[in-house]
């Protein structure tokens, strides 16, 4: 096998890797560039094994969108709208815990909740939203509202960052998702959301989280106009940061979905850019403990391979994934754990059902 890995360009990444040494911006662009996905693919999977085993994670979730209605409108997204659209919608806090409600018979241990920026509902709904999930279900850990967000709640409440996120925490608040970091670039900010936070703004409200006690998670969202030298800036970013404060638990590429956005000329990433940004992403964050293949946006069939090149986790049963399936996803709404168990063992792997910060429920053996 050496050898073939020497074959193909990647012997000095083998050395390292076997060494256990960080890759270089060179070695990145070296694996982003290489044709043969299976030496790289082969690179990831002896980290992922070494990291995590034959492991593979997933949970019982809940999505839920409070509202698309949103100021930023982002040239890649089609689930945001303006708040006089025919197609805006807003929960209130009813809402959303009857949404809770109508799945209590299922053991959901976590909510996955973001929404749009929007332009008037105030920090008290927010903190009630956190507070209404936990009075119909006390035990769910909430994963809400991305760093986008956040900023925005910390400028309602009028209130320093930290601040903001200790009154979320009172109201209910266990992590937050990865959503929103995009592209850091500013170049690819300008072009494709110009309005919403900077990639550095990004990354220091994740690390005042991190301070904070609360675990994130982060993603890229890869397939557009980003060069790859961008895609590693991205991930150069986060792997430093992950340096400073150690707390994001894992890290999701997010392949881009054209369909009704003001982007829709582009064509719908390949199998092998899916399968390579897991594969680079495992072997250049090397202090990020879990890659997350997110079957709802690569579909369950690549997510499965992607256990073979550095995915560990399968995310989960997710119930009514809205953001994605606006932009085109063909995949269904929700995945049995009778099926991420069959596609896990059917990989060669250990289903492992996990809670939010990767503790073991159940080994699904
Ligand atoms: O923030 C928006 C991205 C994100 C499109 O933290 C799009 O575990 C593809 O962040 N095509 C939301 N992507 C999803 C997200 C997420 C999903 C699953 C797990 C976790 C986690 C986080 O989706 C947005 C944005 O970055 N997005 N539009 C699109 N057309």
């Amino acid at each position: 096998m050496n050898n073939y890995i020497v074959q193909a360009g990647l012997g000095n990444i083998l050395e390292k890797v076997v060494a256990g040494e960080r890759l270089s911006f060179a070695d990145g662009l070296k694996l982003y560039q290489c044709k043969d996905i299976l030496a790289v693919g082969y690179l990831a999977n002896m980290v992922r094994t070494r990291l995590n085993g034959d492991n593979t994670y997933f949970i019982f979730n809940q999505h839920i969108n409070y509202s698309n209605i949103c100021l930023n409108l982002c040239k890649f997204c089609a689930f945001g709208r303006e708040k006089d659209s025919e197609l805006a919608f807003e929960m209130s806090v009813a809402d959303v815990k009857q949404k809770v409600r109508d799945r209590l018979a299922e053991p959901i241990s976590e909510i996955h909740m973001v929404g749009g920026i929007h332009p008037d509902l105030p920090f008290e709904y927010y903190l009630e939203l956190l507070r209404g999930i936990k009075e119909v279900r006390p035990e769910v850990h909430i994963q809400a509202f991305t760093c986008v967000e956040i900023a925005h709640l910390a400028e309602l409440a009028g209130k320093p960052v930290d601040e903001t996120l200790k009154f979320l925490q009172e109201a209910g608040l266990g992590s937050l998702p990865g959503g929103g970091a995009e592209v850091f670039s500013p170049r690819i900010r300008k072009l494709t959301c110009e309005k919403k936070i900077s990639g550095n703004a990004w990354l220091e409200i994740a690390k005042a989280a991190h301070r904070q006690g609360l675990n994130t998670n982060a993603t890229m969202l890869y397939g557009h106009i980003e060069t790859l030298e961008e895609r590693l800036e991205h991930l150069t970013a986060l792997r430093e940061a992950q340096d400073e404060t150690n707390g994001f638990l894992a890290f999701i590429p997010l392949a881009f979905h054209p369909k009704n956005t003001a982007m829709s000329e582009l064509a719908r990433t390949t199998g092998l850019d899916d399968l390579k940004n897991i594969a680079v992403a495992r072997l250049f964050l090397d202090n990020f403990p879990h890659i997350k293949a997110y079957w709802v946006m690569i579909g369950p069939q690549m997510a499965q391979i992607a256990l073979s090149f550095g995915a560990d986790d399968m995310d989960g049963t997710v119930k009514e994934e809205v953001i994605t399936h606006m932009a085109g996803a063909e995949t269904e709404q929700a995945l049995g754990s009778g099926t991420l168990v069959r596609l896990i063992k059917d990989a060669g792997r250990i289903p492992v059902q996990r809670d939010t910060l990767y503790n073991i429920v159940e080994v699904h053996n």
